[in-house]
């Protein structure tokens, strides 16, 4: 008996455990322990027994039972947490979610493809420090000390010892600085420089942030003309915005340049007539003009054998022109508002 009760054992444990799910599990419950189940036949023999066999079977029977219970039980909890949850259905056939990319910043965008524009003509792109000595920022550039035009750029200062020769330290107010370092880097012309990068300026309003970039293009040479850098401007305008806007020099003054323009470019609804959004037909791009002998002499050109055109303009303002872009608040650039970035 006890024999045959051990081999009961070993086979309702081995039977729980290859149930694959809760059905086989009660049925197994109904074949082991129910009334008419495997375990009960024995208990139907007790009636043959001695007093002493009756107490052993019993207990026999009885940790048997709890045995095959104990397995039913832990069996039932595995299966049960193996099931998938409806929650975790899901539909092969739908599209999946795309992982959410970044991508580069309207305006490193901007800058790179203003770069490939004027390397295409043989214009080396460089960038100069953000943090300038007043020398290279307005002294060179012919904005002697205390002169009013300084006034212009609403430049922030940096409070650390002035340099002997080259001044106070302020943050970069235009890349115009550029051209002094370059002069000095090459030595030589010809130069052909583009100059990318950021400026400080004391200003904040829908159409100025505190920082911001400038793109100043530089080429110095032998017999420049005026009629080289309107070819480069419409070169650029047209590249940039497409062949049917150009470009428009109006006088203007510029300390390092003489003489020296305001770059307008034609309004991309009306393309100079005049319209509503554009009224005159023209928006203003930035500065340019031909370098001031005072400059060249500065960086330690001949000024005799070397002439050369320079401008400047604005990264943020010149793609805020492009066609088909309307951003009413320049601060918008750098709000970090996804809302907006998400749209370039
Ligand atoms: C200059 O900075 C001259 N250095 C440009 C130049 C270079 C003239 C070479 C002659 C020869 P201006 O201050 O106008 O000029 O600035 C040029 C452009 O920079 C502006 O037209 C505008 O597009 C942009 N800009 C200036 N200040 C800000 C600002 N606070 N926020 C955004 N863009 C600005």
């Amino acid at each position: 008996m006890k024999e045959s009760l051990h081999n009961l054992r070993n086979e309702a444990l081995a039977l729980i455990q290859e149930a694959r799910d809760i059905k086989e599990i009660n049925s197994l419950k109904i074949s082991f322990l129910g009334r008419k189940g495997k375990l009960n036949e024995y208990t139907k023999k007790f009636s043959e027994l001695k007093k002493e066999e009756k107490i052993e079977l019993g207990q026999l029977i009885n940790e048997l039972k709890k045995a095959i219970e104990g397995a039913l039980r832990r069996k039932e909890r595995s299966l049960k947490s193996d099931q998938p949850k409806k929650t975790d259905w899901f539909d092969f056939t739908l599209p999946g979610k795309r992982p959410e990319q970044g991508h580069l910043h309207l305006v490193s965008q901007a800058i790179a493809e203003i770069s490939d524009i004027f390397e295409k003509i043989g214009f080396v792109r460089v960038r100069y420090p953000q943090v300038e000595w007043d020398w290279y920022a307005f002294e060179a550039l012919n904005m002697p000390k205390n002169h009013p035009a300084r006034d212009e750029w609403e430049t922030l200062f940096i409070k650390a010892p002035p340099h002997k020769k080259y001044g106070q330290m302020v943050l970069t107010p235009q890349t115009s600085s550029g051209q002094i370092r370059e002069m000095e880097r090459l030595k030589k012309p010809p130069i052909k420089m583009i100059n990318i990068a950021k400026c400080h300026r004391r200003q904040q309003d829908i159409t100025h942030t505190i920082m911001f970039h400038q793109f100043e293009g530089l080429l110095i040479d032998k017999n420049i003309s005026i009629a080289n850098l309107k070819g480069v401007l419409d070169y650029f305008a047209k590249s940039f915005y497409g062949p049917e806007r150009k470009t428009r020099l109006r006088p203007f003054h510029f300390n390092f340049t003489e003489p020296s323009f305001e770059v307008d470019i034609n309004c991309p609804f009306c393309l100079g007539k005049g319209c509503r959004t554009c009224k005159s037909g023209w928006h203003e791009l930035g500065g340019a003009g031909m370098v001031h002998p005072n400059v060249l002499k500065a960086s330690g050109f001949d000024s005799k054998k070397y002439n050369g055109f320079a401008f400047g303009f604005g990264v943020e303002r010149t793609f805020m022109m492009r066609s088909g872009i309307k951003i009413d608040d320049l601060r918008l650039f750098y709000s970090n508002d996804l809302r907006f970035l998400w749209q370039f």
